[in-house]
């Protein structure tokens, strides 16, 4: 009997990542770039912690910290659809990115709005190839759904970071990057995409516990100093306006799911955002009547498996080394 063993290598995963730098986003971005799982196409940026201008320069000055050269940066939204702008300076600092010094960037921004980068790389891959990770408030995402409704069946799905069904951070009932743009929230959680809600419930689990910051410390680069910082400015204004004893470090956990799906227990629900609610606006409900509809595509993020999420970051640390500045 002749039986073949074939090894099929597992093709890393080719992401979007679209976010708003800010702490978590920057470690997102790392995680992004250093993980072997994942081949990092673009990356766009929103208004959300911060404007436009300092979120896209915070996202070009961690490029030159990372050492990532080659691929689209390109900046989008500079507000909501339909509110007005509302940042998280209390969280973030002036900058967006306080702590670190920030170095000046060395690549230069494409000219392209963010919203048509993502139209280009979607349609211009096989369906099912791409996965979108936004991290920050959904208006690109909207926006290029509006645009180029195509694209639904084209992105194999969408990871993002957001919302939580059972907590808030911005008000009682809703998360920040959920309810500072409600109505693109909405479009993107009824389009019949798959879709993966990494919201509160699921980030609140991942602390940078000191036992945390520790181990990016013993790394020893220049990017892993960097991340030090980060968490250090991070822990102090989450423990002066959020009461946290640590940081909950939210975006790489979006990343992390793309990575590795077994590090994160996730359960099928249909998945609404409240938008008229006086005590509710922005808040995203999860039907978790059993069972779910047979034409449900959408799921949330229950559990964290803590250890392996931080050997993650820092294996994507040690990986990324020194980059040459
Ligand atoms: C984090 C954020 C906004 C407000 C607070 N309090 C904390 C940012 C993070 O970048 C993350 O994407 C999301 N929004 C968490 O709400
Ligand atoms: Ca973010």
């Amino acid at each position: 009997m002749n039986v073949a063993f074939i090894y099929v290598e597992r093709m890393p995963t080719k992401i979007i990542l679209d976010c708003d730098p800010g702490h978590d986003d920057a470690i997102a971005l790392l995680l992004a770039h250093g993980s072997p799982d994942i081949d990092l196409l673009a990356v766009t940026t929103v208004m959300g912690n911060q404007t436009l201008d300092k979120v896209t320069r915070n996202a070009l000055s961690i490029a030159r910290v990372a050492g990532i050269t080659g691929i689209p940066f390109a900046a989008g939204c500079t507000r909501p659809l339909v509110r007005q702008i509302e940042t998280a300076a209390s969280i973030h600092g002036e900058s967006g990115l306080d702590g670190p010094v920030l170095p000046e960037p060395l690549i230069q921004l494409d000219q392209r709005h963010a919203v048509d980068v993502i139209i280009d790389l979607v349609m211009s891959h096989d369906p099912g190839e791409i996965t979108l990770v936004p991290t920050g408030a959904l208006t690109n995402i909207a926006l290029a759904v509006r645009k180029e409704p195509r694209i639904v069946e084209r992105v194999k799905e969408i990871v993002l970071m957001g919302g939580g069904y059972h907590v808030g951070n911005w008000s009682a009932t809703a998360e920040f990057n959920i309810v500072i743009d409600p109505e693109a929230a909405h479009i993107v959680f009824n389009e019949k995409w798959p879709l993966t809600m990494i919201g509160l419930d699921l980030t609140h689990q991942a602390l940078a516990t000191p036992a945390v910051a520790d181990r990016v410390a013993e790394v020893g680069t220049a990017p892993a100093r960097f991340v030090g910082e980060l968490l250090d400015f991070f822990a102090s204004t989450y423990k002066e306006s959020q009461g946290f004893e640590h940081p909950p470090v939210h975006d790489p956990c979006a990343v992390a799911y793309v990575i590795d799906p077994s590090i994160i227990t996730v359960r099928r629900a249909p998945l609404d955002v409240e938008l008229t609610g006086t005590l509710t606006l922005g808040m995203t409900v999860a039907d978790f009547r059993s069972p779910a509809p047979a034409d449900c595509t959408t799921q949330v993020a229950t559990d964290l498996d803590h250890e392996r999420f931080w050997a993650l970051v820092i294996d994507a640390l040690e990986r990324i080394g020194d980059p040459a500045s």
